[in-house]
């Protein structure tokens, strides 16, 4: 990359590099420019010297564009370049215009001084380090592949089959030996001994089956198949064991990754799930909109439901049903005692419309009852967690009936205590993060002293480290989760390395051309959430009752603002009241635009309407806000604002009475890392317009199937929707085009049924990866060193927040 620097300075450019240089130099009091404080400048820069506006054609212009970060220091000036998808790089430029490359313990080193925060005894400080343990791991190289590892491991492993064709075979045998579920044997039984044994008689067993009709019961040959050696888990009808014979026959033979996968995502391996969701309100009813509780609990109750309509589908096809055998999936949550009329204070609470799946809450151990009794912020909860995993796996082991066989944390807190669980557990271990707070919050470890008392990202960010090193896989909801954009970092990306100035200096945080990292987006609930135009599932009641209270029906202990006139086009939006969900952006760019104002009304669902009803912060600071965007552009007449929380199907319906209306969802977001409601509006039909920051960008195709708005820019965002709004009157057609295109984005890419799928069926190969890397002992060494960040940073931390909450 410094190729691009080296050329600028060669050409007729130097010139005006240098003297853009020396009028960012020139303001004192900034030493640290981010990339989007670049552009401006740039762009004005270009302007008072009429330089030509090219695009990115100049050099200098490249070079701007690929610049992350510009650091002075002195007579020097650091730049930090991305020029793609997982590569960066920083480098020096001196007074004299030379240039140097800056390794990254220099770069975390320079960030540290710009907040004269520089540990004053050099080698002090803490260095993490994971790459070390990486080396060996196989990984992906091409960036495009990243977020695709299972398709990468099925054809590392199928390679290893069939280059150590001996080894890997016995690996195979062992593993498919070890299949058992509460003493019933399954696959393959003691008359098999050896890898040359089962590749004798699945050959024996296929000539066997060959001969029945496809149709016929699995029961019908299970004695002749016993004999052979071959147990329960095939099939049930003797077509799909012979298919799943003759995949092993296959795979022993002439091993390929396609024949892998499909071999190992229909074995019999996964029976009960744990899925860790900790902090929040978790319930069924009456918790959503509250601070913390919003798509989390969402994701994981509709995986939940859909996770065991899956297991119980594979395992009707493995042959096993009327074994005994029934699925179970758990999630694990936090019991409130005080619950504020939810039934957060129940120990269990069955999942509805399922079998086996339960909410089972694990109080936190009654430290200080002020505390312990009630709801607690995500961001205080790191001292309860140790003591919680250790009682939550009693109250697991006693509820299932026996050990998981895979446990998926959510979020950093149940992604720490899935950490836990699992490894004493020993159990194959998932994560997913649905938002990594470090991009959320600007500047969130370099200033990480001055919010520690209100954020603790210190235990955050460990924690965050911990989980995702340690976890088998991950899963992502999006690509750009992991890598975010040619043109900025992802989520994930972010913990490659940073400072925590005077705590330690992350040198390699995460790996992420590891093949650990797996897209799978989640789905919406489509009972609830459906087309505005499926009239015939709505119920008219309904349809009546919830129009009248979004738009007329007065109700100042819920509803704030009367519409002049409800008849105009809504725009709709609905979001916790966080101060990264934006609506108060939202209803600022209304306020800017008169013209938005004469034709349509805003229509906010957000929790609260009054800051006495809150404990949280960011809640309290939105509604305040929000009242005073109102008056401030004098919105009153123009905007209703629902302080309500509504059922699921309320909401549902809500979305839809909006999209009779031809109106139209935003979703403001400074940053939404993936956004849930979006996938919610755009199966409704409505037209959607939401953050270019985060999810978003990936789940809509702009100007297709909805469109991208800047949420820093409410007047750009005002004028996108005003455009679309114009459109609409002069193509009467216009609105609908859009709204079908959004319909059929969601059931293409978005469902529960394509995630559960691929989830189940990875979780069946890393399984098999994980005995594999068990076996030869590869893991053991970086988890003994994830164990050491635990017990000697994140507990004496942890530890003293928790003392301070026994303080008051
Ligand atoms: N939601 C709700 N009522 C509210 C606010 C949000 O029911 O007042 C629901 C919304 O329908 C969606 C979820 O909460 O299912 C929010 O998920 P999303 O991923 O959009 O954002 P998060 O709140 O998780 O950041
Ligand atoms: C958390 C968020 O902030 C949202 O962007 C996601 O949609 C949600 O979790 C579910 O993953």
């Amino acid at each position: 990359m410094s190729e691009l620097l080296h050329a600028v300075l060669e050409s007729e450019e130097r010139s005006e590099l240098r003297q853009f240089l020396h009028q960012l130099r020139q303001q004192q009091d900034k030493g640290y420019w981010l990339r989007n404080e670049i552009l401006i400048a740039f762009d004005e820069y270009s302007n008072v010297h009429e330089r030509k506006q090219s695009g990115p054609t100049t050099l200098l212009n490249k070079l701007i564009a690929c610049t992350q970060e510009m650091i002075f220091e002195n007579e020097s000036v650091y730049f930090v370049l991305r020029f793609g998808i997982a590569s960066e790089e920083a480098y020096r430029m001196s007074e004299e215009l030379s240039i140097d490359p800056v390794p990254v313990r220099e770069l975390l080193q320079l960030r540290d001084r710009t907040v004269n925060r520089s540990h004053p005894n050099e080698g002090d400080l803490l260095e993490i380090d994971f790459q070390p343990f990486y080396d060996y791991s196989p990984l992906v190289r091409d960036p495009k592949n990243i977020g695709r590892g299972v398709q990468f491991l099925n054809r590392y492993l199928s390679s290893k089959l069939f280059q150590y064709a001996q080894q890997w075979q016995k690996t195979l045998f062992q593993f498919l030996s070890l299949h058992r579920h509460d003493g019933v044997q399954l696959l393959i039984n003691e008359r098999i001994q050896s890898p040359q044994q089962l590749s004798v008689q699945v050959k024996r067993a296929l000539q066997y089956v060959s001969n029945r009709s496809a149709e016929e019961a699995f029961t019908d040959l299970r004695f002749e198949l016993q004999s052979m050696g071959f147990e329960p888990g095939w099939g049930n009808t003797a077509g799909r064991v012979w298919e799943t014979l003759g995949l092993l026959d296959e795979l022993l033979d002439s091993p390929d990754p396609q024949t892998l996968e499909a071999f190992l995502s229909r074995l019999p391996m996964i029976f009960r799930i744990v899925l860790v969701s900790v902090h929040g309100w978790f319930g069924q009813e009456g918790v959503l909109g509250r601070p913390d509780t919003g798509g989390q609990v969402v994701y994981v109750l509709d995986q939940a439901r859909n996770l065991e309509k899956q297991l119980q589908e594979d395992l009707r096809l493995a042959g096993l049903e009327g074994s005994g055998i029934e699925p179970k999936v758990t999630i694990l949550s936090r019991l409130i005692p005080n619950s504020d009329g939810t039934r957060c204070n129940e120990e269990m609470e069955k999942v509805y419309g399922t079998d086996n799946v339960w909410i089972l809450r694990v109080p936190f151990r009654e430290f200080n009852p002020d505390k312990t009794q009630n709801w607690i912020s995500r961001f205080e909860i790191w001292g309860y967690l140790e003591t919680y995993a250790i009682d939550a796996e009693k109250a697991l082991l006693a509820q299932m009936q026996g050990r998981p066989d895979l446990i998926l944390g959510n979020y950093t807190d149940g992604n720490l205590v899935a950490f836990l669980l699992a490894r004493r557990l020993k159990v194959t271990h998932g994560i997913i993060a649905h938002a990594l707070e470090k991009s959320k919050y600007l500047f969130s470890n370099l200033y990480w002293q001055d919010l520690e008392d209100q954020y603790h990202f210190s235990l955050q960010f460990t924690a965050d480290l911990i989980a995702m090193n340690a976890a088998d896989f991950v899963i992502s909801s999006t690509y750009q989760e992991i890598v975010g954009t040619p043109d900025s970092p992802g989520q994930y990306e972010s913990y490659r390395h940073f400072t925590m100035p005077e705590l330690y200096h992350v040198i390699h945080g995460i790996e992420l051309f590891s093949p650990k990292f797996n897209v799978v987006p989640p789905g919406v609930n489509e009972s609830y959430f459906f087309p505005y135009t499926n009239t015939q599932d709505r119920l008219l009641d309904d349809i009546e009752r919830l129009t009248d209270v979004v738009f007329t029906k007065d109700d100042p202990e819920h509803v704030f603002g009367r519409l002049d006139d409800p008849t105009k086009r809504p725009i709709f939006s609905m979001a916790r009241l966080d101060r990264i969900k934006n609506l108060t952006g939202l209803a600022e760019c209304f306020g800017k635009s008169p013209e938005l104002q004469e034709r349509c009304n805003l229509i906010l669902v957000a929790g609260k309407l009054r800051i006495e009803e809150t404990t949280d912060h960011e809640e309290a600071t939105e509604i305040e806000k929000l009242y005073r965007t109102i008056d401030e552009y004098n919105l009153h007449g123009k905007v209703r604002w629902l302080g309500m929380r509504l059922s699921k199907g309320d909401s549902a319906e809500v979305y839809r009475i909006i999209a009779d209306r031809e109106g139209v969802f935003v979703q403001p977001a400074l940053f939404e890392a993936f956004g849930l409601t979006v996938l919610e509006s755009m199966i409704t039909g409505l037209p959607t317009f939401a953050t270019r920051f985060g999810g978003p960008l990936e789940i809509i195709q702009d100007r297709v199937s909805g469109f991208y708005v800047n949420p820093t820019q409410p007047e750009e965002m005002a004028e996108i929707i005003l455009e679309f709004v114009s459109k609409c009157d002069q193509n009467p057609d216009y609105w609908n085009q859009v709204s079908q295109r959004a319909i059929a984005r969601v059931y293409s890419t978005y469902t529960w049924k394509i995630h559960t799928t691929r989830l189940l069926s990875l979780a069946r190969i890393y399984g098999f990866w994980n005995y594999t890397t068990k076996e030869n002992n590869e893991r053991e060494d970086m988890l003994r060193y994830i164990e050491t960040l635990f017990h000697l940073l994140f507990k004496p931390r942890a530890k003293n927040l928790l003392q301070k909450h026994m303080g008051g």
